[in-house]
This record gives C-alpha cells, structure tokens and sequence, in this order.
C-alpha cells in the first residue's frame, strides 16, 4: 500500500520555506521575496511518487513581535505544526542562531521523532554550515538532519527520501495531478502581491495586500480580473502607481507572464490602487487574508 503524510515546512522568516515548497512541487506554488513575512498563509503543495504522497503546507515564518498581525501569523504556522505528520524545520544556514531560532526550536520538544531539519542555503558564500549543524543537534537532538539548498535543487531527493521513511500508509488525500489545493482568485491575489513586494522597499511589502475586485468571462475563452492593490497611505499609493503609472504597469506585466504559465485559459489582469489605513485593525479584513 502506498504511503502518504501531511508535511509542515516551518521556519524563520527568509529561511527559503516557500523556495523549497515550490522546488519539491516542480511549480510556483507559494509565492517568494527577499523579503522577510512574505508567506501569509498556510499554503498547501502534493508532490506525487512512486512511494505515495505528500502533502506540504508552507507556513508564515516564525517571527517573534507582539504586532497584531505577526500574531496572526505566528499562529498560522503553529497551527499548521500541530495538524502536521512530519515537520520539516528549514534552518538558514547564512545566519545566527539567536532567540528567534530558540523559540521556535522550543516547539519541538518532544516532538523529534517527527521533524527532519533541512539545514537550507548551503550554496550561499555566507553559509555556516557547522554552526547550523550544532544548533540543530543541541536544539533538536535526535532528530533527522539533511543539508539543501532550496535555491539550486540541492539535497531534495535525500529529504524526500526521509520523508518517506517516515510516512506511513495512507491514502491519496489529492488526485495525483494536483499540485497545489489553491482557488484560482488566492493564486492570482498572491501572483500580484509577489510582483508588488518585489518592486517596492523598507515598510511598503508589509503594507499591502491585494483584494479581489470581480471577473467576467471574455470573448477569447478567457477571464477578465481586476484587483486592488491596497496600501495603507496616500504616499504609497503614489509609490506603486510609479510615474505616470510605469510601476503598476510592471507590476501587472510581470503578473500576466507568470499567469500565463500557470492558466490554460487567458487572464487578463486590471489593477487598481486603493488607500485602507487601517486594515491591519480590522479583525474581519485580517480573518480573510491570514489562513
Ligand atoms: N542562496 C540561497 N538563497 C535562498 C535559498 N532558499 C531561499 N533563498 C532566498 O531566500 C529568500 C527568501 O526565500 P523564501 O522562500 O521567500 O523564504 P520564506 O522562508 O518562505 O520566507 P517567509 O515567507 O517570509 O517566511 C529569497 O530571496 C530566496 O531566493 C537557498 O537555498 N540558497
Ligand atoms: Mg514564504
């Protein structure tokens, strides 16, 4: 009988979790930025083999901050721990361990026997590998460690093959060619807040979110969507509209390239800029975005 497992990747912000989320699916499954707390959901990647199925759930990165919205997030990937089989723990091997590192490693007592460390960015020129190494052995002792890098492709038949070993039999949560349970409006929403995280700097990545508008079908077989990209002030909204609207001009460019990768039907994409000051106050905004 085949095997199958649910599989929680979880780690510091950047350590590269959606970086290997969507190098183990073969896809853009999860969206990436250097930019720390990009991933705000729990995100969910099947990777198929011959020895069953995975189901991963990429998880915002554990941060420590008493910020409403880190809350939220912190509790996503906490939640996605708890509900998990096997947890792989991505350890950025480029930077020191400090209280962060800790207190994300204290929620693994106990739990060991389930978790494999993936020591992550070992390509990196400024990757410490032996420091990495001994904060995993101290920290989570006894469990399984495997070098990678998410970014090149490295290390990841040897973390699938310990995967495996430790799934047990079970069934086919996902028909074999999904790859990814994400609704086409959540897929295209993180799409556009990927490019606009990409092209904007200092406060304004946390600052947005993108809000569905509405869709109609077009005359070519395809979709018509329109999103707001929303900011939290006015002077953000002049920094992604851009110079005569040259920046969310790139912003949906860059959008359509990726959405004609992952649609076999034509979107066309419109945006717009809107101003919601508060949003991260907003319990109700906040439940629909963080899940
Ligand atoms: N050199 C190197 N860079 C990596 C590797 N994996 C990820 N990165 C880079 O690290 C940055 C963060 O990657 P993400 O995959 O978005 O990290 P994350 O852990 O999902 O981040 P959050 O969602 O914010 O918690 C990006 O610039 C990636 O290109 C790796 O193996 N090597
Ligand atoms: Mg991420």
């Amino acid at each position: 009988m085949a095997k199958s497992a649910f599989v929680a990747i979880v780690g510091r912000p950047s350590s590269g979790k959606s970086t290997l989320l969507n190098a183990l699916c073969g896809a853009k499954v999860s969206i990436v930025s250097p930019v720390p707390q990009t991933t705000r959901n729990a995100v969910r990647g099947i990777v198929n083999r011959e020895e069953g199925q995975l189901v991963f759930i990429d998880t915002p990165g554990f941060h420590l901050s008493e910020k409403r919205l880190n809350i939220r997030l912190k509790n996503v990937a906490l939640g996605a721990l708890g509900d998990a089989d096997i947890i792989v723990y991505v350890l950025d091997s480029t930077r020191e361990p400090g209280a962060e590192e800790e207190s994300l490693a204290a929620n693994f007592r106990g739990a060991e026997a389930r978790i494999i460390v993936a020591v992550n960015k070992t390509d990196a020129k400024d990757s410490d590998v032996p420091r990495a190494l001994e904060f995993a052995g101290s920290h989570v002792p006894g469990a399984r460690i495997v070098q990678i890098s998410a970014l090149k492709g490295q290390g990841l038949d040897a973390l699938v093959t310990e995967l495996f070993a430790k799934a047990e039999e079970g069934p086919e949560w996902y028909p074999a060619e999904y790859y990814t349970d994400q609704d086409p409006v959540f897929r295209i929403a993180e799409i556009i807040r990927e490019k606009a995280i990409n092209h904007t700097r200092e406060e304004l990545p946390h600052a947005l979110y993108i809000d569905f508008v509405d869709s109609r079908k077009t005359e070519d077989g395809g979709m018509e969507v329109s999103y707001d990209i929303v900011v939290e002030r006015e002077s953000q909204k002049g920094i992604v509209i851009g110079k005569g609207g040259s920046m969310i001009k790139v912003i949906r460019e860059e959008s359509q390239v990726d959405l004609a990768e992952l649609f076999d039907y034509p979107i066309h994409l419109r945006l717009q800029v809107r101003v919601d000051p508060s949003w991260k106050h907003d319990e109700k905004r906040l439940d629909s975005l963080i899940f």
